[in-house]
């Protein structure tokens, strides 16, 4: 049974959405960077499709205020964001207020609070759901189209995106599963012992499609990746030459990577391990630097004692969209197994905790969980970063 309250906003949301269109004529799809934001910014194009709103695809790697600002940037517009924009609601709103327009956020993330009057916020989180368990962005905008059009052969995308949530799908999630089943795209098989889904007419797991998509939103980010992969979703296909050919890029360039950082080594400090690759990975999404800093984190030859930092310098294009203000530098921080212990039980500071303080006293800001983290701090603030993220450990550790 869904919460009457979330089926009642679905409708309203379905009527709004409808005469936003008209009023503003054109739409912007914001939509994150993984499988999931893949899966729903596929979802909610073909919705707008349905209600004959023309509209651009924009991939988001990380919703930081600069970028929620060259967004709003387009004007009166109808704003839809999808697997992204809960944690940034209060400047959606912000932004609305200044610059006109209207928003719908359909996403499973942490929300934080926020009203306007032309602000529609649909995180089932707000209705008592869990977004780690309960419900994915992707099934979450699923939801939303089945009350504006029979949606039911979209059903496969929301059991693709809900291969990020552990175990077996449940509440909302399970949902679009029965439905995606209903339609006769996906068959529950199992694994192991274990309950998994299997896409029929493409023959693989949803898990298996859902790296296959992560893979391409990660590191084909500046080469039309996402809107390439959201095209192909539409027509109940994955890109998989597209998924390889990024794959083969990003083992080059790892490859460069792990070589310069094996002869000059990590650079240290009181409690950090870190590199900077510069521009080595130019043309590659940014999440590609968390991605090397979690491999790294469990190599030989790391300090199990010190946070791993990597930094890259960031390219300041939104595709599709143009550049945000400024010259920032990527950061992302990881921990080498001992020291996660060592978070988990308390002893050492949290990750997202040091990076979401160190950056904003450079300037940044960030975001991120106990052992993981990432964000954006101004080009030429690295070795402040590193120095105020040394004296934040040192006062918030125990003992
Ligand atoms: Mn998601």
């Amino acid at each position: 049974m869904m919460d009457p309250r979330y089926k009642e906003n679905l409708s309203r949301a379905s009527a709004l959405m409808r005469e936003l269109g008209r009023e503003f004529g054109e739409a912007i799809l914001v939509f994150h960077d993984d499988a999931d934001g893949l899966c729903a910014g596929a979802i909610m194009s073909l919705v707008l499709e349905r209600l004959g709103i023309p509209h651009r695809l924009i991939c988001v790697e990380k919703l930081s205020p600069e970028v929620v600002e060259l967004i709003h940037a387009q004007g009166e517009k109808l704003y839809l964001y999808t697997d992204i924009g809960s944690g940034r609601a209060d400047l959606i709103a912000l932004w609305l207020g200044r610059s006109g327009g209207a928003a719908v956020i359909v996403d499973h993330h942490d929300p934080v609070e926020a009203a306007h009057p032309r602000l529609l916020h649909l995180n089932p989180e707000l209705y008592g759901y869990e977004g780690e368990s309960d419900v994915s962005g992707s099934a979450a905008a699923y939801l939303l189209a089945k009350e504006i059009f029979d949606a039911r052969d979209a059903a496969w995308m929301a059991v693709v995106g809900s291969a990020e949530i552990p175990g077996k799908l449940r509440e909302l999630n399970r949902i679009a599963l029965e439905d995606a089943v209903a339609a006769g795209d996906v068959e529950i098989v199992s694994e192991n012992g274990e309950e998994a889904y299997r896409v029929k007419f493409l023959g693989k797991l949803w898990r298996e499609l859902s790296s296959t998509l992560s893979a391409i939103g990660s590191v084909g980010y500046y080469m039309r990746g996402p809107q390439d992969a959201v095209e192909h979703l539409k027509r109940r296909m994955i890109p998989e030459n597209l998924a390889e050919r990024f794959e083969d890029l990003r083992r080059r360039r790892f490859a460069q990577a792990f070589a310069i950082i094996a002869k000059t080594g990590l650079r240290k400090s009181a409690w950090t391990q870190w590199y900077h690759l510069r521009d080595l990975f130019k043309g590659l999404g940014s999440k590609t630097i968390g991605t090397l800093s979690s491999m790294l984190s469990y190599r030989k030859g790391v300090d199990p004692d010190r946070y791993i930092i990597g930094f890259m310098n960031f390219e300041p294009e939104i595709p599709g969209l143009g550049r945000i203000r400024g010259s920032w530098v990527k950061f992302s921080v990881r921990a080498p197994r001992r020291l996660s212990t060592m978070i988990e039980n308390g002893s050492m500071p949290s990750i997202s905790e040091l990076a979401v303080k160190a950056s904003e006293k450079v300037g940044g800001s960030a975001d991120g969980h106990k052992f993981a983290a990432s964000g954006l701090i101004p080009s030429g603030t690295e070795e402040n970063f590193i120095q105020e993220f040394d004296d934040l450990v040192g006062r918030l550790k125990s003992q």
